[in-house]
């Protein structure tokens, strides 16, 4: 018998009236509302609460389980839901390359613009509002520094800021070139690579952060497009929302996309 309990969904506080400024979170999340698996948000700030260290984790039935691809498996194969039934052997082998490109190179570049960056820090500095004043400056700083030393582990921080972006540039032309003039990026049915690109765009783009790779989306009509129709449909009670911080959340779904069972 399919499971139909609600899980559990600890991931960062909305904000940007956006499902999450994380793309692994938007990402799940996202995914969550494809496959029509109902779930219950808890809101947690802290990634060193999750069984990884990160965010998002689920629980199942008393079970915590990190990364979002792990637990997307552990979903197909307990709820009998898979929004990739349909796709081709092509279909899939592009899907992971997008997937990679996007959350092993591109993601880092996100933390950058949003995390490291003055511009990024502007914005994002507001969820340090939570922790008391007097210790509230201290915060931020050993998080920015805590990000700048895993990019600098990872690589691009040692890159000059124009050659960063550059590299994001080339991860997206490479991405579009893949995807379909929609309404998903296989074409009519939406499948996990669209919680993937939503995941990463929807930060890039429909939050205040401005950068270089946002100027590029703005030529790319058909890309914010997206962006807006995957929220419209999937987060509508995000669109056209004035950005706020997430309240505790339940999401009830109707019935999914595509039933394996
Ligand atoms: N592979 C993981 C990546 C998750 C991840 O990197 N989460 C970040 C936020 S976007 C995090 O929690 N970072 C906290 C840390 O590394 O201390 C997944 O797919 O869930």
């Amino acid at each position: 018998m399919r499971n139909t309990s609600p899980i559990k969904l600890f991931q960062f506080p909305r904000r940007f009236g956006i499902p999450n400024v994380s793309p692994f979170c938007c990402k799940l999340e996202t995914w969550l509302r494809i496959a029509g698996i109902p779930y219950e948000v808890v809101d947690t700030p802290d990634p060193r609460k999750g069984p990884k260290g990160k965010l998002p984790f689920i629980e199942d039935g008393g079970v915590r389980i990190a990364d979002s691809a792990i637990i997307i498996d552990h979903l197909v194969k307990t709820r009998g839901v898979d929004p990739d039934a349909r796709l081709t052997a092509a279909q899939r082998a592009t899907a992971l390359l997008v997937q990679r490109t996007l959350e092993e190179h591109y993601a880092f570049i996100l933390a950058y613009t949003h995390l490291v960056r003055d511009e990024g820090v502007k914005h994002m500095n507001a969820r340090f509002e939570p922790v008391p004043a007097i210790i509230r400056a201290f915060v931020a700083r050993a998080v920015r520094k805590a990000v700048k030393k895993v990019l600098w582990a990872q690589g691009i921080l040692r890159h000059a800021e124009q050659d960063i972006f550059e590299s994001a540039l080339r991860d997206w032309r490479a991405v579009l070139t893949f995807m379909s003039d929609g309404p998903f990026f296989f074409g009519d049915e939406p499948a996990t690579v669209d919680a993937i690109v939503f995941a990463t765009l929807a930060p890039t783009v429909l939050t205040p952060i401005e950068s270089p790779i946002r100027d590029f989306f703005r030529a790319q009509p058909k890309c914010l497009a997206y962006a807006e129709r995957m929220r419209t449909r999937f987060f509508p009670e995000l669109a056209g929302a004035p950005p706020a911080p997430s309240a505790a959340r339940t999401h009830l779904p109707s019935p999914a996309v595509q039933i394996n069972a």
